[in-house]
Protein backbone atom coordinates (compact mmCIF):
# COMPACT_ATOMS: atom_id res chain seq x y z
CA UNK A 1 0.00 0.00 0.00
CA UNK A 2 3.02 2.40 -0.45
CA UNK A 3 3.59 4.73 -3.15
CA UNK A 4 6.06 3.59 -5.14
CA UNK A 5 6.04 5.29 -8.53
CA UNK A 6 4.41 8.80 -9.46
CA UNK A 7 3.88 9.71 -13.36
CA UNK A 8 2.76 12.56 -15.00
CA UNK A 9 2.08 12.30 -18.46
CA UNK A 10 1.27 15.16 -21.11
CA UNK A 11 -1.09 14.44 -23.61
CA UNK A 12 -3.44 16.56 -26.19
CA UNK A 13 -6.68 15.97 -27.50
CA UNK A 14 -8.24 18.41 -29.87
CA UNK A 15 -11.58 20.07 -29.24
CA UNK A 16 -14.09 19.64 -32.22
CA UNK A 17 -15.36 22.66 -31.16
CA UNK A 18 -13.47 25.78 -29.01
CA UNK A 19 -14.81 26.52 -25.83
CA UNK A 20 -14.82 30.47 -25.55
CA UNK A 21 -15.39 32.43 -22.23
CA UNK A 22 -13.75 35.76 -20.88
CA UNK A 23 -10.72 35.17 -19.65
CA UNK A 24 -9.77 32.75 -22.52
CA UNK A 25 -10.82 29.61 -25.03
CA UNK A 26 -10.35 26.01 -25.48
CA UNK A 27 -8.90 24.51 -28.94
CA UNK A 28 -6.74 21.49 -27.50
CA UNK A 29 -7.19 19.55 -23.93
CA UNK A 30 -3.80 19.82 -23.17
CA UNK A 31 -3.71 17.99 -19.73
CA UNK A 32 -1.52 15.76 -17.52
CA UNK A 33 -2.42 12.32 -16.72
CA UNK A 34 -1.44 11.52 -13.52
CA UNK A 35 -0.29 7.80 -12.35
CA UNK A 36 0.52 6.42 -9.31
CA UNK A 37 2.17 2.75 -8.41
CA UNK A 38 2.16 1.27 -5.55
CA UNK A 39 4.59 -1.19 -3.74
CA UNK A 40 1.97 -4.35 -4.87
CA UNK A 41 1.33 -3.32 -7.90
CA UNK A 42 -1.76 -1.12 -8.00
CA UNK A 43 -2.29 1.82 -10.24
CA UNK A 44 -4.52 5.00 -9.66
CA UNK A 45 -5.22 7.61 -12.19
CA UNK A 46 -6.26 11.57 -12.55
CA UNK A 47 -6.36 13.91 -14.41
CA UNK A 48 -4.62 17.77 -14.19
CA UNK A 49 -6.10 20.46 -16.99
CA UNK A 50 -3.99 23.36 -17.04
CA UNK A 51 -6.08 26.68 -17.21
CA UNK A 52 -2.92 29.36 -18.00
CA UNK A 53 -5.27 32.02 -17.85
CA UNK A 54 -6.50 31.54 -14.46
CA UNK A 55 -3.91 29.87 -12.71
CA UNK A 56 -0.79 30.24 -13.54
CA UNK A 57 -0.23 26.19 -14.70
CA UNK A 58 0.79 24.79 -17.91
CA UNK A 59 0.96 21.44 -19.16
CA UNK A 60 4.70 21.89 -18.69
CA UNK A 61 5.11 23.25 -15.70
CA UNK A 62 2.44 20.46 -14.28
CA UNK A 63 4.88 17.99 -14.88
CA UNK A 64 7.72 19.64 -13.70
CA UNK A 65 6.07 20.40 -10.14
CA UNK A 66 4.82 16.62 -9.98
CA UNK A 67 7.96 15.22 -10.86
CA UNK A 68 10.44 17.03 -9.38
CA UNK A 69 8.84 18.69 -6.73
CA UNK A 70 5.62 16.57 -5.29
CA UNK A 71 6.22 13.01 -6.47
CA UNK A 72 9.66 13.09 -3.76
CA UNK A 73 7.64 14.24 -0.94
CA UNK A 74 4.68 11.52 -1.60
CA UNK A 75 7.02 8.10 -2.69
CA UNK A 76 6.98 5.86 0.26
CA UNK A 77 4.21 7.33 1.87
CA UNK A 78 1.40 4.10 2.14
CA UNK A 79 -2.04 5.48 0.61
CA UNK A 80 -3.23 5.98 4.16
CA UNK A 81 -1.11 9.00 4.88
CA UNK A 82 -3.51 11.59 3.34
CA UNK A 83 -3.44 14.03 6.08
CA UNK A 84 1.12 13.90 5.92
CA UNK A 85 0.68 14.31 2.12
CA UNK A 86 -1.90 16.99 1.90
CA UNK A 87 0.63 18.89 4.87
CA UNK A 88 3.67 18.29 2.44
CA UNK A 89 2.15 19.17 -0.49
CA UNK A 90 0.42 22.60 1.41
CA UNK A 91 4.02 23.80 1.66
CA UNK A 92 3.94 24.96 -2.60
CA UNK A 93 1.20 28.02 -2.30
CA UNK A 94 0.11 27.49 -5.76
CA UNK A 95 -0.22 25.14 -8.48
CA UNK A 96 -3.51 22.98 -7.49
CA UNK A 97 -4.32 21.06 -10.52
CA UNK A 98 -0.78 19.16 -9.96
CA UNK A 99 -1.91 18.64 -6.35
CA UNK A 100 -5.47 17.74 -6.73
CA UNK A 101 -4.44 15.68 -9.85
CA UNK A 102 -2.01 13.64 -7.17
CA UNK A 103 -4.22 13.59 -4.33
CA UNK A 104 -6.97 12.31 -6.72
CA UNK A 105 -5.25 9.31 -7.97
CA UNK A 106 -4.00 8.70 -4.42
CA UNK A 107 -7.51 7.87 -3.80
CA UNK A 108 -8.31 5.66 -7.07
CA UNK A 109 -5.47 3.38 -6.07
CA UNK A 110 -6.70 3.27 -2.36
CA UNK A 111 -10.62 2.61 -3.70
CA UNK A 112 -8.90 -0.56 -5.46
CA UNK A 113 -6.27 -1.71 -2.55
CA UNK A 114 -9.81 -1.84 -0.36
CA UNK A 115 -12.00 -2.39 -3.16
CA UNK A 116 -14.44 0.35 -2.42
CA UNK A 117 -15.11 3.32 -4.31
CA UNK A 118 -14.08 6.54 -3.95
CA UNK A 119 -18.09 7.99 -3.91
CA UNK A 120 -18.30 5.16 -0.88
CA UNK A 121 -15.05 6.16 0.96
CA UNK A 122 -15.78 9.94 0.58
CA UNK A 123 -19.76 9.72 1.72
CA UNK A 124 -21.52 7.62 -0.27
CA UNK A 125 -24.65 9.45 -0.65
CA UNK A 126 -25.58 8.75 -4.21
CA UNK A 127 -25.10 6.61 -7.57
CA UNK A 128 -25.73 9.64 -9.92
CA UNK A 129 -25.74 13.93 -10.52
CA UNK A 130 -27.76 15.88 -12.56
CA UNK A 131 -25.46 17.19 -15.53
CA UNK A 132 -25.23 21.04 -15.91
CA UNK A 133 -23.96 21.56 -19.41
CA UNK A 134 -21.70 24.71 -20.04
CA UNK A 135 -22.18 26.66 -22.95
CA UNK A 136 -19.22 29.10 -24.59
CA UNK A 137 -19.18 32.35 -26.23
CA UNK A 138 -20.84 32.20 -29.83
CA UNK A 139 -23.60 33.96 -32.08
CA UNK A 140 -26.94 33.89 -30.65
CA UNK A 141 -28.17 31.20 -33.18
CA UNK A 142 -25.09 29.09 -32.53
CA UNK A 143 -25.30 28.92 -28.51
CA UNK A 144 -29.30 28.22 -28.92
CA UNK A 145 -28.52 25.29 -31.25
CA UNK A 146 -26.18 23.65 -29.19
CA UNK A 147 -28.58 24.06 -26.09
CA UNK A 148 -30.92 22.39 -28.35
CA UNK A 149 -28.73 20.04 -29.12
CA UNK A 150 -27.62 19.22 -25.69
CA UNK A 151 -31.16 18.91 -24.21
CA UNK A 152 -32.80 17.03 -26.90
CA UNK A 153 -29.51 14.44 -27.32
CA UNK A 154 -28.70 14.03 -23.48
CA UNK A 155 -32.09 15.49 -21.78
CA UNK A 156 -29.49 18.04 -19.95
CA UNK A 157 -32.40 20.74 -18.73
CA UNK A 158 -29.50 23.15 -16.42
CA UNK A 159 -27.02 25.30 -18.57
CA UNK A 160 -24.48 28.05 -17.53
CA UNK A 161 -24.04 30.19 -20.20
CA UNK A 162 -20.42 32.16 -20.48
CA UNK A 163 -20.87 35.83 -20.27
CA UNK A 164 -18.38 38.85 -19.40
CA UNK A 165 -18.46 40.53 -22.94
CA UNK A 166 -18.24 43.54 -23.92
CA UNK A 167 -21.13 45.41 -24.57
CA UNK A 168 -23.07 43.82 -21.87
CA UNK A 169 -25.72 43.93 -24.33
CA UNK A 170 -24.12 40.65 -26.13
CA UNK A 171 -24.64 38.14 -23.46
CA UNK A 172 -28.07 39.93 -22.42
CA UNK A 173 -28.96 38.98 -25.75
CA UNK A 174 -28.08 35.86 -25.92
CA UNK A 175 -29.16 35.18 -22.73
CA UNK A 176 -32.84 36.38 -24.01
CA UNK A 177 -32.56 34.41 -27.19
CA UNK A 178 -31.57 30.91 -24.54
CA UNK A 179 -34.65 31.89 -22.85
CA UNK A 180 -36.80 32.49 -25.76
CA UNK A 181 -35.67 29.65 -27.68
CA UNK A 182 -35.50 27.31 -24.58
CA UNK A 183 -38.58 28.04 -22.80
CA UNK A 184 -39.58 28.41 -18.53
CA UNK A 185 -38.67 24.58 -17.75
CA UNK A 186 -35.04 24.65 -18.37
CA UNK A 187 -32.47 26.47 -15.74
CA UNK A 188 -30.05 29.52 -16.77
CA UNK A 189 -27.47 30.61 -14.88
CA UNK A 190 -24.18 32.96 -16.03
CA UNK A 191 -20.64 32.74 -15.36
CA UNK A 192 -18.34 35.81 -16.20
CA UNK A 193 -15.25 34.67 -15.79
CA UNK A 194 -13.90 38.17 -14.42
CA UNK A 195 -14.52 39.69 -17.42
CA UNK A 196 -17.60 42.88 -16.33
CA UNK A 197 -16.45 45.63 -13.78
CA UNK A 198 -19.45 45.69 -10.70
CA UNK A 199 -21.05 48.54 -12.58
CA UNK A 200 -21.56 46.53 -15.80
CA UNK A 201 -22.15 43.71 -14.04
CA UNK A 202 -25.49 45.28 -11.70
CA UNK A 203 -26.24 46.83 -14.92
CA UNK A 204 -26.49 43.32 -16.79
CA UNK A 205 -28.55 41.45 -14.40
CA UNK A 206 -30.78 44.56 -14.14
CA UNK A 207 -31.50 44.10 -17.77
CA UNK A 208 -31.36 40.05 -17.48
CA UNK A 209 -34.04 40.38 -14.39
CA UNK A 210 -37.17 38.75 -16.40
CA UNK A 211 -34.68 36.27 -17.26
CA UNK A 212 -35.18 33.46 -14.83
CA UNK A 213 -31.74 33.36 -13.89
CA UNK A 214 -30.75 31.05 -10.67
CA UNK A 215 -26.68 31.61 -10.49
CA UNK A 216 -24.21 34.38 -11.15
CA UNK A 217 -20.73 33.54 -11.32
CA UNK A 218 -17.73 35.36 -10.56
CA UNK A 219 -19.14 38.49 -12.97
CA UNK A 220 -16.31 40.36 -11.74
CA UNK A 221 -12.56 40.44 -10.43
CA UNK A 222 -12.18 39.37 -6.51
CA UNK A 223 -10.02 41.61 -5.82
CA UNK A 224 -13.05 43.92 -6.78
CA UNK A 225 -13.63 43.82 -3.04
CA UNK A 226 -15.89 46.66 -2.16
CA UNK A 227 -17.57 46.17 -5.68
CA UNK A 228 -18.53 42.47 -5.24
CA UNK A 229 -20.00 43.19 -1.58
CA UNK A 230 -21.85 45.68 -3.25
CA UNK A 231 -23.22 43.41 -6.30
CA UNK A 232 -23.81 40.64 -4.33
CA UNK A 233 -26.51 43.32 -1.76
CA UNK A 234 -28.55 44.02 -4.49
CA UNK A 235 -29.07 41.23 -6.48
CA UNK A 236 -31.77 38.21 -5.60
CA UNK A 237 -29.49 35.82 -7.87
CA UNK A 238 -27.21 33.72 -5.23
CA UNK A 239 -23.22 34.64 -6.50
CA UNK A 240 -20.91 31.99 -6.71
CA UNK A 241 -17.43 32.17 -6.00
CA UNK A 242 -15.71 30.53 -8.64
CA UNK A 243 -11.82 31.06 -9.21
CA UNK A 244 -12.02 33.54 -6.36
CA UNK A 245 -12.12 30.61 -4.23
CA UNK A 246 -9.60 27.82 -4.57
CA UNK A 247 -8.15 27.46 -0.88
CA UNK A 248 -10.08 26.99 2.16
CA UNK A 249 -8.84 30.05 3.11
CA UNK A 250 -10.35 32.38 -0.04
CA UNK A 251 -13.80 30.33 0.96
CA UNK A 252 -14.38 31.73 3.64
CA UNK A 253 -13.10 35.65 2.81
CA UNK A 254 -15.27 35.37 -0.04
CA UNK A 255 -18.34 34.12 2.31
CA UNK A 256 -17.79 36.53 5.22
CA UNK A 257 -16.99 39.45 2.84
CA UNK A 258 -20.45 39.31 1.44
CA UNK A 259 -18.36 38.82 -1.53
CA UNK A 260 -20.68 35.82 -2.73
CA UNK A 261 -23.04 33.45 -1.47
CA UNK A 262 -22.37 30.16 -2.92
CA UNK A 263 -18.84 28.71 -3.47
CA UNK A 264 -18.11 26.22 -7.03
CA UNK A 265 -15.97 23.21 -6.05
CA UNK A 266 -13.74 21.87 -8.86
CA UNK A 267 -12.34 18.58 -7.96
CA UNK A 268 -9.56 19.62 -10.88
CA UNK A 269 -8.33 22.40 -8.26
CA UNK A 270 -9.06 20.90 -5.19
CA UNK A 271 -8.73 16.96 -5.09
CA UNK A 272 -11.17 14.82 -3.41
CA UNK A 273 -9.05 15.97 0.07
CA UNK A 274 -9.59 19.78 0.18
CA UNK A 275 -12.77 19.74 -2.05
CA UNK A 276 -14.07 18.07 1.34
CA UNK A 277 -12.74 20.35 3.66
CA UNK A 278 -14.25 23.14 1.49
CA UNK A 279 -17.62 21.41 1.23
CA UNK A 280 -18.09 20.72 5.22
CA UNK A 281 -16.67 24.49 5.51
CA UNK A 282 -19.86 25.48 3.26
CA UNK A 283 -22.24 22.88 4.91
CA UNK A 284 -21.44 24.68 8.08
CA UNK A 285 -21.98 28.29 7.49
CA UNK A 286 -24.52 27.21 5.33
CA UNK A 287 -23.70 27.98 2.17
CA UNK A 288 -24.88 26.00 -1.40
CA UNK A 289 -22.23 24.89 -3.49
CA UNK A 290 -21.89 23.73 -7.20
CA UNK A 291 -19.92 21.24 -8.62
CA UNK A 292 -18.06 23.33 -11.01
CA UNK A 293 -16.07 22.08 -14.50
CA UNK A 294 -12.40 23.34 -15.46
CA UNK A 295 -13.06 21.89 -18.58
CA UNK A 296 -12.58 18.33 -17.63
CA UNK A 297 -11.78 15.25 -19.98
CA UNK A 298 -13.60 11.87 -19.13
CA UNK A 299 -10.81 11.46 -16.51
CA UNK A 300 -11.39 14.60 -14.35
CA UNK A 301 -14.91 13.91 -14.62
CA UNK A 302 -15.60 10.79 -13.25
CA UNK A 303 -13.91 12.32 -10.98
CA UNK A 304 -15.77 15.44 -10.41
CA UNK A 305 -18.90 13.16 -10.16
CA UNK A 306 -17.38 10.45 -8.02
CA UNK A 307 -17.09 13.35 -5.20
CA UNK A 308 -20.55 15.30 -6.30
CA UNK A 309 -22.28 12.21 -5.74
CA UNK A 310 -20.85 11.34 -2.53
CA UNK A 311 -22.13 13.72 -0.38
CA UNK A 312 -25.80 15.15 0.17
CA UNK A 313 -24.49 18.97 0.06
CA UNK A 314 -23.05 18.32 -3.38
CA UNK A 315 -25.42 16.29 -5.12
CA UNK A 316 -28.32 18.42 -4.61
CA UNK A 317 -27.95 20.66 -7.87
CA UNK A 318 -26.80 20.01 -11.45
CA UNK A 319 -23.02 19.50 -11.40
CA UNK A 320 -21.25 20.79 -14.40
CA UNK A 321 -20.05 17.21 -16.09
CA UNK A 322 -20.90 17.28 -19.45
CA UNK A 323 -17.82 19.82 -21.49
CA UNK A 324 -15.71 16.24 -22.66
CA UNK A 325 -18.72 15.87 -24.87
CA UNK A 326 -17.48 18.65 -27.09
CA UNK A 327 -13.86 16.58 -27.14
CA UNK A 328 -12.81 14.45 -30.39
CA UNK A 329 -11.81 11.26 -28.32
CA UNK A 330 -10.52 10.72 -24.66
CA UNK A 331 -8.93 8.17 -22.98
CA UNK A 332 -11.12 6.02 -21.45
CA UNK A 333 -11.51 2.23 -22.92
CA UNK A 334 -14.99 2.63 -21.88
CA UNK A 335 -16.31 6.14 -22.68
CA UNK A 336 -18.78 8.19 -19.79
CA UNK A 337 -22.31 8.06 -20.78
CA UNK A 338 -25.00 11.17 -20.02
CA UNK A 339 -28.41 9.52 -20.41
CA UNK A 340 -31.67 11.50 -18.78
CA UNK A 341 -29.56 14.22 -17.69
CA UNK A 342 -27.89 12.36 -15.71
CA UNK A 343 -24.58 10.71 -15.30
CA UNK A 344 -23.76 8.04 -12.81
CA UNK A 345 -20.65 7.03 -11.19
CA UNK A 346 -18.59 4.70 -12.61
CA UNK A 347 -19.31 0.98 -10.29
CA UNK A 348 -16.48 -0.81 -9.51
CA UNK A 349 -13.16 0.21 -6.79
CA UNK A 350 -11.58 3.90 -7.24
CA UNK A 351 -12.76 5.54 -9.89
CA UNK A 352 -13.98 2.85 -12.01
CA UNK A 353 -12.36 4.13 -14.72
CA UNK A 354 -9.77 2.00 -17.00
CA UNK A 355 -6.98 4.12 -19.48
CA UNK A 356 -6.81 2.60 -22.55
CA UNK A 357 -3.21 1.93 -23.37
CA UNK A 358 -3.52 2.63 -26.95
CA UNK A 359 -5.52 5.53 -26.88
CA UNK A 360 -2.86 6.95 -24.02
CA UNK A 361 0.13 5.89 -26.53
CA UNK A 362 -1.44 8.06 -29.57
CA UNK A 363 -1.89 10.95 -27.70
CA UNK A 364 0.76 11.31 -25.34
CA UNK A 365 3.50 14.38 -25.76
CA UNK A 366 6.27 13.31 -24.34
CA UNK A 367 7.09 9.91 -26.54
C1 LIG B 1 -15.69 28.06 -15.27
O1 LIG B 1 -16.56 27.75 -14.46
O2 LIG B 1 -15.15 29.14 -15.13
C2 LIG B 1 -13.43 28.23 -17.56
C3 LIG B 1 -12.15 28.40 -17.14
C4 LIG B 1 -11.92 27.49 -16.10
O3 LIG B 1 -10.90 27.33 -15.43
O4 LIG B 1 -13.04 26.78 -15.86
C5 LIG B 1 -14.00 27.09 -16.86
C6 LIG B 1 -15.36 27.12 -16.38
MG1 LIG C 1 -16.58 29.70 -13.45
Amino acid sequence: MKIAHVEAIPFAIPYRKPLRFASGEVHTADHVLVRVRTDDGLVGVAEAPPRPYTYGETQQSIVAVVERIFAPEVVGLSLLDREVMAARLARTVGNPTAKAALDMAVWDALGKSLDLSVTQLLGGYTDRMRVSHMVGFASDEAMVAETERVRDTYGITTFKVKVGRRPVGLDVGACRALRTALGPDVELYVDGNRGWTPSEAARALHDMADLGLTLSEELCPADDVLGRRWLTAQTHIPTVADESAVTPGQVTRELLDGAATMISIKTARTGFGTSQRILHQCEGLGAEVVMGNQIDGQVGTACSVAFGAAHRHSSRRAGELSNFLDMSDDLLTEPLEISGGELAVRPGPGLGIAIDPDKLAHYRTDA
